[in-house]
């Protein structure tokens, strides 16, 4: 069944993060809150709107990743297909599908896509000689391989790219190239790629980027574009659109459809766009929907919430394999942020120099709103921002606690004072004082104000606006004074609460998009049952209202919490208690399974002479009977240990310990404190069962 509906549609994407390492606060601020807020402000005004997202599982680094982790590239992404799901719904980013480009389904679709493409002679069919390694077997692309820039000089820069200078490069520019596979020099070998002659695209790009036309009709607003990615979209047709391999030789990947195009795989930058496409689809199905709708029909608008690492791709690369598959709308706006830095320095995964989204929420299951509010203040919409927890502290003590917490906790307190939590009806127009009268026109103004922001992606000031709507009223309250009037004017008093209830009611409707939990808070105090962006009137709270509960909204930040955060940045331990050892440098399997370990039980222990700190002890390990030596005299007396069943390490190799012969070691678990404990298995576990 498909739903029409008169109602322009919206679809939304956020760029698909790649499966291979946790979600930080950069990802956050830059394609996912902006959607969030933009989508939940959408929903709440009754639009039509869809926001599909999923797992990037293809591309050069999940390959590369698992070969650091000595695993598959379907382990990789399985597990951060997990996590990183978990690390949004911790901070309440409220995607109506989050898919997955490892999916059957997205093979079929981005092959399918892939096949048209063909049938529409969108490629060019080149041998050429690449790069190949010779000891790992393999044609090297992109990160692959690396070299010295031949722009910056710069060393280790990819095949794609310079990360110093920015420059797009192709592997056969850089100087002295090492594969990143073995480290060694690579060799030139002939190979068969499908490229996207991008210089054919130039002209119309140039007129959908600069004066949003297409086709001869005007498509979108040029001006409603950021300033920064015109910027870098108008750079790069202005250096000319140099013709891109959208196939690559891995194994990794959705295979070429074609014959004879065994080891290829389609240019991840192909696949991962039309992921928007597949999650899409998956989500209408479940919704009876019909996809095309979202896709195909051109009343809809399509807008990519991306990270200006990604803007030639969504603006420039997926417009011209739309336009050249035929059916698809081409984007209506792309909303790009710049990067978020911290604390002083770029966010970098590999010096651990990053807030982790599932470690802040796992740390703070209450801590979502006060951490989408900071990053929404500091949102790098136009220009480069920056994060520090000073800052976020200032922010939720100042802003959230002492001003929106405080404002709605007094009305909340004072009306229960006053009228047992009742609010007092509304005054007739003439009882207005001109304060009055400029609260309620800026509570009518307020939510128009809000909108036109948020439409225009102006998230900074949009959630400044719905906080202004806060301030107004801890000022309006601070001003009018209502608990010095209490025993002169009640009268008066009843038309300062009422107007104050006013407040904190539309708060609860203008702040959801920013402050969901808050705002539900807020609302269910209020007695709002739905918070519709329409119901933000100066009459959203009846007179006659029956309060309810307010929980705390803002616990202030510490300094202790403060320099908890700043000291994990830069350790490289995922462990920030400083009493647990760290993490040893990684083992391979094999290694792990050359170590025989069983369960033995403890038959005799005596001392072993001079030595004060060893014990000996005689063990049946189910093979045979034999004599350990084990430093723990010092935690245990010879009687608490006869009898026990421990853990053995069997074939470690004999050594003479005081004369005797140990065979073996019994593992023990040390704790902070330098304590140590046996490690005893569960009952039924017996002397020669092996542990693996
Ligand atoms: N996975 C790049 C990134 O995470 C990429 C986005 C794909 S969006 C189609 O920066
Ligand atoms: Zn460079």
């Amino acid at each position: 069944m498909s739903v029409t509906t008169n109602k322009k549609r919206r679809l939304i994407t956020s760029a698909l993060p790649y499966a291979n390492g946790h979600i930080h606060l950069g990802h956050i601020a830059g394609a996912y809150l902006p959607a969030d807020i933009y989508v939940r402000y959408l929903r709440s005004v009754g639009e039509n709107v869809v926001w599909v997202c999923g797992s990037d599982e293809h591309g050069a680094a999940i390959t590369l990743r698992a070969k650091k982790d000595k695993t598959t590239p379907q382990e990789i992404v399985d597990k951060y297909h997990v996590e990183m799901q978990e690390a949004f719904s911790g901070l309440d980013i409220s995607f109506d599908h989050y898919s997955r480009t490892s999916s059957a389904r997205h093979h079929k679709v981005a092959q399918d896509f892939f096949l048209k493409l063909l049938e529409n002679g969108s490629f060019e069919v080149k041998t050429e000689e690449q790069y190949y390694d010779t000891e790992e077997d393999q044609f090297l692309a992109d990160r692959y391989i690396t070299g010295t820039c031949p722009k910056c000089e710069a060393e280790n820069a990819y095949g794609d790219q310079c990360e110093k200078c920015g420059s797009t490069l192709s592997p056969t520019e850089l100087i002295n190239p090492k594969s990143t596979l073995s480290g060694s020099e690579p060799v030139l070998k002939p190979t068969t790629l499908w490229y996207l002659p991008m210089g054919r695209h130039e002209d119309w790009l140039k007129d959908y980027i600069e004066k949003g036309e297409l086709d001869g009709a005007q498509h979108h607003d040029a001006k409603a574009w950021k300033s920064h990615v015109i910027g870098q979209c108008k750079s790069w047709i202005d250096g000319g659109l140099q013709s891109r391999a959208m196939t690559r030789d891995l194994k990794w990947g959705v295979p070429v459809p074609v014959e004879g195009a065994e080891g290829k795989v389609l240019y991840v930058w192909l696949d991962a766009p039309i992921g928007y496409i597949t999650s899409t689809m998956e989500w209408a199905e479940k919704n009876g929907e019909d996809w095309r709708d979202w896709w195909q029909n051109p009343d809809t608008e399509l807008l990519h919430f991306i990270g200006k690492d990604n803007i030639v791709f969504h603006c420039i690369i997926f417009p011209i394999l739309l336009k050249e598959h035929g059916d698809y709308i081409l984007p209506h706006q792309v909303p790009a942020n710049e990067f978020m830095n911290l604390e002083g320095d770029k966010i970098s995964t590999s010096r651990n120099w990053a807030v982790w989204v599932k470690e802040y929420c796992g740390e703070n299951p209450d801590g979502s709103d006060v951490m989408r509010y900071v990053l929404a203040s500091i949102m790098p919409e136009q220009r480069d921002s920056e994060f520090t927890w000073t800052d976020f502290r200032d922010r939720v003590n100042n802003e959230l606690a002492d001003v929106l917490g405080n404002f709605v906790n007094r009305v909340l307190v004072l009306t229960r004072k006053y009228y047992e939590g009742v609010v007092p009806n509304a005054p007739s127009d003439d009882a207005l004082s001109k304060v009055d009268k400029k609260v309620l026109a800026s509570l009518t103004e307020a939510p128009g104000k809000i909108a036109d922001l948020i439409e225009r992606h102006r998230y900074r000031e949009a959630q400044l606006e719905a906080m202004n709507v806060a301030r107004l009223g801890n000022k309006y309250l601070t001003e009018e004074e209502p608990w010095k009037l209490m025993k002169t004017d009640p009268a008066r008093v009843e038309t300062i609460m009422q107007i104050a209830s006013q407040v904190v009611g539309n708060l609860g409707v203008l702040l959801e998009p920013f402050l969901p939990r808050t705002a539900e808070k807020i609302s269910k105090a209020m007695g709002i049952a739905e918070k519709k962006w329409t119901d933000a009137s100066t009459g959203i709270v009846a007179g006659g209202t029956k309060l309810g509960e307010l929980p705390i909204l803002f616990a202030k930040i510490d300094d202790e919490f403060l320099e908890e955060q700043v000291a994990k940045l830069g350790n490289n331990s995922s462990n920030t208690n400083p009493n647990i050892m760290p993490q040893k440098d990684p083992t391979t399997f094999d290694n792990f399974t050359q170590m025989d370990l069983r369960v033995a039980t403890v038959t005799e222990c005596v001392p072993v002479k001079k030595a004060d700190k060893l014990l000996q002890l005689t063990l049946d390990t189910g093979l045979d009977v034999r004599t350990v030596v084990s430093g723990i005299a010092e935690h245990f007396k010879p009687e608490d240990v006869i009898g026990r069943r421990v853990v053995l390490l069997a074939n470690l190799e004999p050594r003479k310990i005081r004369g005797v012969e140990s065979q073996g070691m019994v593992l023990m678990a040390t704790n902070a404190d330098g304590g140590l404990r046996f490690i005893t298995p569960e009952e039924g576990v017996n002397p020669g069962d092996v542990i693996s």
